[in-house]
């Protein structure tokens, strides 16, 4: 299958995260995409250079002033002098505008350069420096470039794409992710099929920007396998099986939490339910926001699921006979990714 990528995608470098005030090194840097992009090559793989595309496609999932916020982050870090003055070279949040906060009310845009970002963002790790805003926006135009191909007649295709999206609601973001690239690509695939789209999120943690952002819409389905955030992991407030879709929505969203140690059995059955519950929901497309960070060996999680099983989820999916588009989100072991990567693109080729 085609495999999309943008050299643009290089350009964001956190250099790090903030983990309990902590800085760290941060798992979510360039190198993913070259050790996928070697596993993939090797295999033959037939790389297409994103095409640019226009912003109306964000603004179709993302609040303006998000976007505008991301696209100025770091400028108005550096106009402030925060990075020579304070010694801090990545915007970070410094105070949060908890919804308790405003009782309930809608909280303002703070003024002061260095409260701005704590309006936006919702975690301390996703950190913005000078190319963050040229990657993001260039992961959004690698996940279309890949719908047009299957809009244009290719069975499948992969949106090779860094930094990942599936944690970015309409207006927040977090996760190490800016755009929501899954979530972009969803809503130009359902209006180009002009029918419904079914997200189907194996990456190891709830894809809970995506489930937001359609939570109340019904002709995008969206379901999540991933590790219990109420048994101690990220997202922490959201991805619990009761969450299942409102008002127009209702029904159309589904989550399926796994116990930390999950292996094969338990995570291929889960995917089983999901794609299950897509055909039933009459998917005429699907979107794969892909994550192969439930592997066992991952840093990010405790799910222990093993090459084999991700050969087989990817047949799983294919098996659903759709227009299908995967499109990159974590994994973090730089050893194994591209080879995981691998396993999930021909799982599909085999199932399709
Ligand atoms: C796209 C994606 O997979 N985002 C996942 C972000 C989850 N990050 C949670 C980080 C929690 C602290 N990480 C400490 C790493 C220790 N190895
Ligand atoms: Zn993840």
């Amino acid at each position: 299958m085609p495999v999309v990528w943008s050299d643009r995608c290089r350009l964001h470098d956190p250099g790090g995260e903030i983990f309990v005030g902590i800085h760290t090194p941060g798992t979510e840097v360039v190198a993913r995409a070259d050790a996928i992009l070697v596993a993939l090559v090797e295999a033959d793989a037939h790389v297409v250079d994103a095409e640019q595309q226009p912003d109306s496609a964000l603004l179709a999932v993302h609040d303006a002033a998000l976007l505008e916020f991301l696209e100025s982050a770091w400028d108005g870090w550096a106009g402030a002098g925060l990075d020579r003055v304070r010694g801090q070279d990545r915007v970070v949040p410094y105070v949060f505008a908890h919804a308790a906060l405003t009782s309930g009310r809608p909280a303002a845009v703070p003024t002061a350069v260095w409260a701005k970002t704590g309006y936006f963002a919702y975690d301390t790790m996703t950190l913005i420096g000078p190319g963050t805003w040229d990657a993001a926006r260039a992961a959004v135009d690698v996940a279309l470039t890949a719908v047009d191909l299957v809009a244009a007649g290719a069975p499948c295709a992969y949106a090779c794409c860094r930094p990942p999206g599936h944690h970015v609601c309409r207006s927040c973001y977090g996760g190490s992710c800016f755009l929501n690239n899954s979530a972009v690509a969803a809503v130009a695939f359902a209006e180009s099929l002009g029918g419904r789209v079914a997200v189907l999120d194996i990456d190891a943690h709830h894809g809970n920007g995506t489930q937001e952002i359609f939570y109340e819409r019904g002709d995008v389905l969206v379901g999540s396998v991933h590790v219990d955030p109420g048994a101690g992991w990220f997202p922490h407030f959201v991805g619990f099986a009761d969450e299942t879709g409102a008002g127009d929505g209702d029904g159309a969203n589904k989550n399926l939490p796994l116990p930390p140690g999950a292996g094969d059995e338990l995570w291929l059955n889960a995917v089983n339910d999901l794609t299950d519950w897509a055909r039933a929901g009459g998917a005429t497309g699907l979107i794969v926001p892909l994550g192969v960070d439930a592997a066992v060996g991952d840093p990010e999680s405790p799910l222990r699921v093993t090459g084999a099983g991700f050969r087989r989820a990817g047949r799983l999916l294919g098996e659903l006979g759709l227009p299908t588009v995967l499109v990159q989100e974590g994994g973090y072991d730089l050893e194994a990714l591209g080879e995981l990567v691998r396993e999930v693109l021909l799982g599909v080729e085999e199932g399709l």
